[in-house]
């Protein structure tokens, strides 16, 4: 399991955006995001290079940490 920050989540809309953008990346499955801590966590079928999952929450609208 893998453990990231997420910076700009304010409301459910916004836990589910991150979650659906990162459910995109191949290779990252069971993405769970919490709101308060601001943090996403989900398992790698196959190891995904961090640039990758920051390019995506970037393009969402949101920042990692
Ligand atoms: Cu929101």
């Amino acid at each position: 399991m893998r453990t990231i920050k997420i910076k700009g989540m304010s409301c459910n809309h916004c836990v589910m955006a991150v979650t659906k953008a990162l459910s995109s990346i191949e290779g990252i499955t069971r993405v769970s995001v919490d709101l308060k801590s601001g943090e996403a966590t989900f398992e790698e079928t196959a190891p995904v290079d961090i640039n990758i999952i920051r390019e995506r929450i970037k393009n969402a609208g949101y920042e990692t940490v």
